[in-house]
């Protein structure tokens, strides 16, 4: 990965990025100050954002994978996943009261959520050995939040944004993931009583196992691995859906059963 920003600068925009996410107060995006930002400026950012936020106390869960869709990859020009972290923190009980007067302008994404019970780790790691890691699956909602002014933003100033991670629900029934066909399960996300999105999972990347392999060769590009016991959401099964408060969001996935959030 190519690094073209100085210490100094990725102290910088961290510094930018943490309060932009504590403050949900929306900035502009990082390349408008560092036009010859990389992706891999993009992920010192967010690695630094971690360090911090460990270094706090905080304890990371595991990792996200964003724009999985064909539509969001062939938009942004990219052909693998974006990742994340994702802290305990972030974690709302199934069926809570979301606040979101502490988010700048959230979303909704249903997503396959998988946690492992072996290590994975290299470059070239398989659908066959994310499957063969797996303990089990559930279905999970991602209230995702990019920081950026009218979500306005490119590659390396949202993966700077650790993915517009914000928070995560889970829920339903936990499955052996090779008990069920992960590739074709339907999902139906209502808003409101009203259905927003009608998807089959196959929409991740064809396979949501397949965006768990991509991660983890992110993570091998960046010197990590996933370890045994890590919680990973696979990444969006359709758009993201503006939320607000008043509004009730429920996701039902075929074989996985509901998961819901309610915002405040
Ligand atoms: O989880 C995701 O796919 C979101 C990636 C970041 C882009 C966005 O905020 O829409
Ligand atoms: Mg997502």
């Amino acid at each position: 990965m190519n690094l073209t920003l100085s210490p100094a600068d990725i102290a910088l925009l961290t510094d930018r990025i943490d309060a932009a996410q504590k403050n949900a107060q929306a900035i502009p995006k990082l390349t408008d100050d560092f036009p010859g930002m990389t992706l891999a400026d993009g992920y010192a950012v967010q690695m630094e954002l971690r360090r911090r936020w460990r270094a706090a106390g905080l304890r990371q869960v595991g990792w996200k994978a964003g724009l999985t869709s064909t539509a969001k990859m062939l938009q942004m020009g990219v052909s693998v996943p974006s990742i994340g972290f994702l802290m305990a923190a972030m974690a709302r009980p199934e069926g809570s009261a979301v606040r979101t007067d502490d988010l700048v302008h959230p979303r909704v994404e249903c997503e396959i959520a998988f946690v492992t019970k072996d290590r994975l780790a290299g470059a070239h790691c398989t659908r066959e050995e994310v499957l063969a890691a797996t303990d089990f699956v559930l279905p999970s909602l991602e209230i995702i939040d990019s920081r950026f002014s009218g979500f306005k933003f490119d590659l390396q100033s949202v993966v700077a944004d650790n993915g517009s991670a914000a928070r995560y629900v889970t829920g339903g029934r936990p499955r052996r993931a090779t008990d069920i066909d992960l590739a074709s399960l339907g999902v139906v996300m209502e808003k409101n009583g009203e259905p927003v999105t009608l998807a089959a999972t196959a929409a991740v990347m064809g396979h949501p196992a397949d965006a768990v392999a991509l991660l983890v060769k992110v993570l091998d590009e960046l010197g990590e691995d996933l370890p045994a016991g890590s919680f990973v959401m696979s990444g969006a099964i359709s758009e993201a859906v503006a939320v607000k408060p008043g509004d009730n969001v429920i996701a039902r996935f075929q074989e996985l059963g509901s998961v819901s959030a309610r915002f405040v």
